[in-house]
């Protein structure tokens, strides 16, 4: 039995010899299986990739290795990245095609500040003008989160819903407040305007609005119908309009005028008066004061003449202190333009003769103010009562009629004691 060892022996010797190639043959396949395995896995060029919308797409979607290998055959610069959906790319890499795919996903909800709302009773405020400073790569629709109660007046939170057109949401609260004030605003002093061509127009002067509830309501100015350079008649339209939006209008009529030659501009007058008051008044002294200092300049620094710019006042009194003479439209007009600058106020006053003076505003009362320089300078015409005016008037030949219902009521009180006509200043 010993014997047959040997060839026992020989048998699995011839056997290992003869399998070898197969075994070996089996890893190569194996090794190639792997191969292709590790290929198809983690292959050169991804045939999908997905970028963020909004992003910019680069080759290293595709290729984590070597992206600089790769070129795009599609023009990707022309595909709209902020726009989610599944766009073919092709891509070029070794001499090879490879047919990709690119998925924009937008899963960025949008951003936005909140905006404190406003709104008067009857008005429903958008969603919309809740948010502020809205920002998403896609389209964004706002919506009440609830409801708002436009009945309760004051404050109440707002709840808000912000969503792109991925369905990405975001939710913000704002504030509305809810003014139930239905009363308009009302405007004060508007009235019927007169100007020259091409002059600026003061339009708002003396124009005022106040409000039931809103202490600052605000006044508009709609002069868009008025061609302040042509001669005309046109509709000007003052809007006032309080917190909770209630609205009032008053329409007046603007009358442009052609300027009349040598017309003066009243700007470049005032001008002239201001400088001339510099040097005739003072801090300590009072409006009688100063309409005297006032009375006293232009009776005796502007000569009589019996001549004039008669078509305007502004005329008249640039004629007063260019000329330094004219008649008394000249003398009326340089008075107006002085007391005006002096703040005190005052009327033109024609008399039925043709002859003109001034209503100045004293001490609570109207009074004739009269600076025009008569013949010999005796007479004298500062601060009178009608009753003092007509006892010069009724024995010179009515100069100083007048028809009284046409100017505003004057005073009855004498100031006459107040006043030395020899002296510069007033008893006081
Ligand atoms: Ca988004
Ligand atoms: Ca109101």
């Amino acid at each position: 039995m010993g014997e047959s060892s040997p060839s026992f022996d020989k048998t699995p010797r011839r056997i290992r010899i003869g399998a070898a190639p197969i075994v070996l043959g089996v890893l190569a396949v194996l090794i190639a299986i792997l191969a292709a395995l590790a290929v198809w896995l983690n292959p050169a060029v991804s045939d999908s990739a997905v970028l963020e919308a909004g992003g910019v797409i680069t080759m290293d979607l595709f290729m984590e290795r070597h992206p600089e290998e790769g070129r795009f055959l599609t023009d990707v610069y022309s595909i709209d990245t902020s726009r989610p959906g599944i766009y073919a790319i092709d891509i070029l890499r070794d001499g090879k095609t490879y047919d990709c795919s690119l998925i924009i996903r937008d899963t960025a909800a949008p951003t936005a500040s909140p905006v404190h709302v406003t709104v008067g009773r009857g008005r429903a405020p958008s969603p919309e003008e809740f948010v502020t400073d809205v920002r998403d790569v896609t389209p964004v629709t706002v919506v009440f989160d609830g409801v708002p109660d436009l009945t309760a007046g004051g404050d109440q939170t707002v709840g808000l819903i912000l969503t792109d057109t991925s369905g990405n949401e975001t939710r913000l609260t704002a504030t509305l407040t809810v003014l139930l004030d239905s009363v308009p605003p009302q405007i004060h002093g508007a009235r019927d305007l007169e100007g020259y061509a091409m002059d600026s127009l003061d339009l708002t002067t003396g124009v005022s609005v106040t409000d039931d509830e809103d202490p600052s309501p605000t006044l508009e100015v709609d002069d868009s119908g008025v061609d302040p350079d042509s001669p005309g008649v046109y509709a000007l339209t003052y809007i006032a309009r309080d917190a909770a939006g209630n609205e009032s209008r008053i329409t007046v009529n603007v009358t442009i005028l052609e300027r009349p030659v040598g017309y003066v501009d009243p700007r470049i007058v005032m001008g002239f008066a201001e400088k001339a008051l510099e040097g005739i008044v003072n801090d300590s002294m009072d409006d009688m004061d100063k309409a005297y200092a006032i009375y006293r300049y232009v009776k005796y620094t502007v000569a009589f003449e019996e001549d004039s710019h008669k078509s305007t006042w502004s005329g008249a009194a640039y004629q007063a202190f260019a000329a330094g003479v004219g008649d008394s439209f000249v003398h009326a007009s340089a008075c107006r333009a002085l007391l005006t600058a002096a703040g005190i106020e005052n009327v033109d006053i024609t008399g039925t003769s043709g002859n003109h003076w001034n209503l100045v505003y004293i001490n609570g009362g109207w009074y004739h103010f009269d600076a025009t320089p008569r013949a010999g300078g005796r007479d004298n015409f500062f601060l009178l009562t009608d009753a003092e005016l007509e006892a010069y008037s009724s024995t010179h030949s009515g100069s100083h009629r007048f028809d009284a219902s046409l100017y505003p009521d004057r005073s009855e009180t004498s100031l006459q004691d107040a006043v030395d006509y020899g002296s510069t200043v007033l008893r006081r």
